[in-house]
């Protein structure tokens, strides 16, 4: 449930009382925070009362956002900031956080839908029952035109906890007890109704660091494409008169990073290459090698491939570089188009650049409507990620009616944001680097 906790939150997380809180259990948010110091930084906002999410989580992390609606791209969300215990001011990881397309193409060569800026993804907000917002606070998500609702004012975009189960565990090193905690999220999350279909959009937010970004598809599978229109369309219903449509659902999402409130960020690939072994004493090894992304970058995802984005400025308290990891989801690329052909674009900001495919911003002449376009050499100073998750989307019985939730997304981890386990148990809080002696 979420509370106004804003008189708690100004004050921050002192790290002695944290200390305290961590030795105690942990185990509700309430009790050791009313005993906050007053001298801890302020939290500022950049957007009024109605528009800021805040949520402590009962683990000691406390995420912080904006959010607004846009008339193509649904819910955006601005300004994320996180605050793990032990961390006396929080600390920004996005500017914003938003999608970027649903870009659906169907195996016939016969329909290919823009649905956020050829279909009204964002007008098509819809109401949530309080049911399906289960311990949380919905929001009035203010949507002019709204297909849906009404009244302009739906009640769209659901704040929640959830636990996720174990966030660490670990025996005793003289195996006297078991240390453990069970993680808890932060989530939010509204419904985009499209046609027949409905996407759920979910942003995760970990007491670890962790960002977990997902769309649901769900609703009905369009009537109209039960015509096996690509000619092996997988037969629904009694026999084998109607055959759905096979198709794709490409979904983007763009952010902006603002690692310690600097979009100056940096961008790193990593690529492992493991080698046969050289005598018959040796093991096959493995050789990491890192790759600075100083250009616009069209990329793919590989075996042991990764990237990261670097904070310019801001460090952890060991002095590493803070940075946030990308970790794919599964996809299933579609390589019918430029911009649906690589799973990853890094571009320098370019404020007109906001869809992926079917760009409505207002960029220059000559400029391209779709991400691949804007890979054209540029420095990054400032980079603009562009993450493309694919979904082939064969109909089956199941998904006659609703149609069963099916995910896809990806996450973006923490390394080196802190310098430990954020939600390390006071105990083993000296457990930082060489082993200490027994
Ligand atoms: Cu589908």
């Amino acid at each position: 449930m979420r509370v106004n906790r804003n008189s708690r939150a100004r004050s921050g997380a002192a790290v002695g009382l944290t200390v305290t809180a961590l030795a105690a259990g942990l185990t509700t948010a309430a009790g050791p925070a009313t005993a906050q110091p007053r001298s801890a930084p302020a939290v500022t906002w950049d957007c009024s009362a109605a528009y800021r999410i805040e949520q402590k989580l009962s683990t000691g992390t406390t995420w912080r956002m904006c959010w607004r609606h846009d008339a193509e791209a649904g819910i955006i969300l601005e300004d994320i900031s996180y605050q793990p215990p032990g961390e006396t001011k929080p600390i920004k990881v996005l500017a914003s956080a938003r999608l970027g397309q649903i870009h659906v193409p169907y195996d016939d060569g016969k329909a290919e839908y823009d649905d956020l800026t050829g279909f009204g993804f964002g007008q098509g907000q819809v109401n949530l029952t309080a049911a399906e917002c289960p311990g949380g606070t919905i929001k009035t998500v203010k949507v002019p035109g709204a297909f849906w609702s009404e009244s302009e004012n739906v009640k769209g975009l659901c704040t929640t906890t959830r636990s996720r189960g174990h966030a660490y565990r670990k025996l005793a090193d003289d195996g006297s007890k078991v240390y453990q905690a069970q993680g808890k999220d932060l989530l939010v999350y509204g419904v985009n109704k499209v046609g027949w279909y409905e996407y759920m959009t979910e942003w995760r937010f970990q007491d670890d660091g962790t960002i977990n970004m997902n769309v649901g598809a769900t609703g009905s599978l369009a009537p109209g494409d039960y015509d096996a229109g690509d000619g092996r369309g997988w037969p629904i219903g009694n026999g084998s008169a109607a055959k759905a449509t096979s198709h794709s659902h490409n979904v983007f999402w763009r952010l902006n990073f603002a690692l310690d409130g600097s979009t100056k960020t940096k961008v790193e690939q990593y690529d492992s290459a493991v080698s046969a072994p050289t005598g018959p004493n040796e093991g096959p090894t493995n050789k990491t090698t890192r790759t600075k992304i100083t250009k616009e970058l069209a990329g793919d995802a590989k075996n042991m491939r990764w990237w990261r984005v670097v904070s310019g400025t801001g460090k952890n308290k060991d002095g590493h570089a803070r940075s946030y990891e990308i970790v794919p989801g599964a996809t299933q690329k579609y390589p019918g188009r430029a911009f649906t052909n690589n799973d990853i674009y890094f571009t320098e900001y370019k404020k007109c650049e906001q869809f992926a495919s079917n760009n409505l911003g207002n960029c220059a002449a000559g400029a391209g409507k779709s991400v691949d376009k804007w890979v054209g050499g540029e420095t990054l100073t400032h980079p603009i990620t562009w993450v493309n998750v694919g979904f082939h989307h064969i109909a089956r019985d199941e998904d006659q009616e609703p149609m069963p939730v099916h995910w896809q997304g990806f996450s973006i981890a923490p390394r080196d944001v802190t310098a430990m386990n954020p939600l390390t148990p006071a105990e083993l809080a000296d457990q930082n680097g060489i082993p200490r002696n027994q």
